[in-house]
């Protein structure tokens, strides 16, 4: 008997198998969860069909959580194929790539609201719709980054959705504990993913970031993936509303020297 023998989980954010999604799948198919994806646009639907093969599963849908009746279509399809769920997975998050440099306040209106409705609104929009469906004792996790507490350069308009990300975070465990249902947020490190992807000075912020750590390491899809299983599994069953840092350590250090 796995952790999750007989949970089903949807994952949504699975680009390649760099993603921090391919990490938590793993985790949880290993324990035995039984799974199903989405994708957003058909050059990720070639890459996502055979990683969700590789783990036993065919049931793989598109969503593109910019829209309502994506959203609708996908709760439609988890109905008729699976009637309920328990485990949700939203490792989604985008900014237009010329928000992600220099200062924060050349952000503009339109910038803010597509970071802001990707990257936010999307859990709750998504929540809303899969309430009826995700059975008692069942577990939502999402993505954040520290840039949501403190400045981390060129992160930007994302520090901001971040930081909203994680108050709804607080405000939906709020309104779905009393069905049983908990919502928590991972607080990944730095991973090289396609979202990481031509990011300027990555490469250096990942050498520094393992200079500073507590661990004195960078983060990976794994270490992120069996907190991700933690948290969708019983053993955290009284956890609700957390922000769960899987960092090595670095947030808790202010300076340091050589
Ligand atoms: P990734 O590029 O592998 O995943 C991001 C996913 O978001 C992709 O699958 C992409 O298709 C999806 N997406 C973007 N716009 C979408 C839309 N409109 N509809 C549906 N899906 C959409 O990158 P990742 O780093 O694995 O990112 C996953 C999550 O982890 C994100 O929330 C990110 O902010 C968070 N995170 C990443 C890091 C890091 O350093 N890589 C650190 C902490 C948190
Ligand atoms: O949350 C993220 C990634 C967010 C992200 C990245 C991109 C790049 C490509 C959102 N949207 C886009 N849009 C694109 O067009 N991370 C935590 C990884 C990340 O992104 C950064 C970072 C770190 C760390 C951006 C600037 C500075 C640091």
């Amino acid at each position: 008997m796995g952790l999750l023998t007989g949970k089903r989980a949807l994952i949504m954010g699975l680009a390649n198998d760099n993603s921090i999604a391919w990490g938590i799948s793993k985790a949880l198919h290993a324990e035995g969860a039984e799974l199903c994806f989405t994708f957003v646009g058909e050059a990720l639907e070639k890459r996502v069909r055979p990683l969700a093969a590789s783990l036993g599963t065919t049931f793989v849908e598109p969503c593109d959580v910019a829209s309502d009746s994506d959203i609708t279509n996908l709760f439609a399809r988890i109905k008729e194929v699976w009637g309920t769920f328990d485990i949700l997975i939203h490792a989604v998050a985008f900014a237009k790539k010329d928000e992600l440099n220099g200062d924060y306040l050349n952000v503009t209106r339109e910038g803010f609201h597509i970071a802001m409705d990707i990257s936010v609104y999307s859990l709750t929009g998504i929540i809303k719709a899969a309430r009826p469906l995700i059975n008692s004792g069942g577990s939502i996790v999402t993505l954040t980054y520290h840039g949501s507490q403190q400045v981390a350069q060129n992160y930007n308009v994302m520090g901001v959705a971040k930081a909203a990300l994680e108050a709804s975070v607080r405000y939906l465990a709020s309104d779905l504990g009393p069905q049983n249902i908990r919502v928590n947020a991972i607080s990944a490190g730095p991973i090289r993913t396609l979202a990481a992807s031509g990011i300027a000075g990555f490469k250096d912020l990942l050498k520094s970031f393992a200079g500073v750590a507590p661990l004195r390491r960078n983060v990976t899809q794994e270490d992120v993936g069996n907190t991700a299983l933690f948290l969708a599994s019983d053993l955290s069953s009284a956890t609700t509303g957390e922000i769960i840092y899987v960092d090595a350590g670095f947030r808790n250090i202010s300076i340091k020297t050589e």
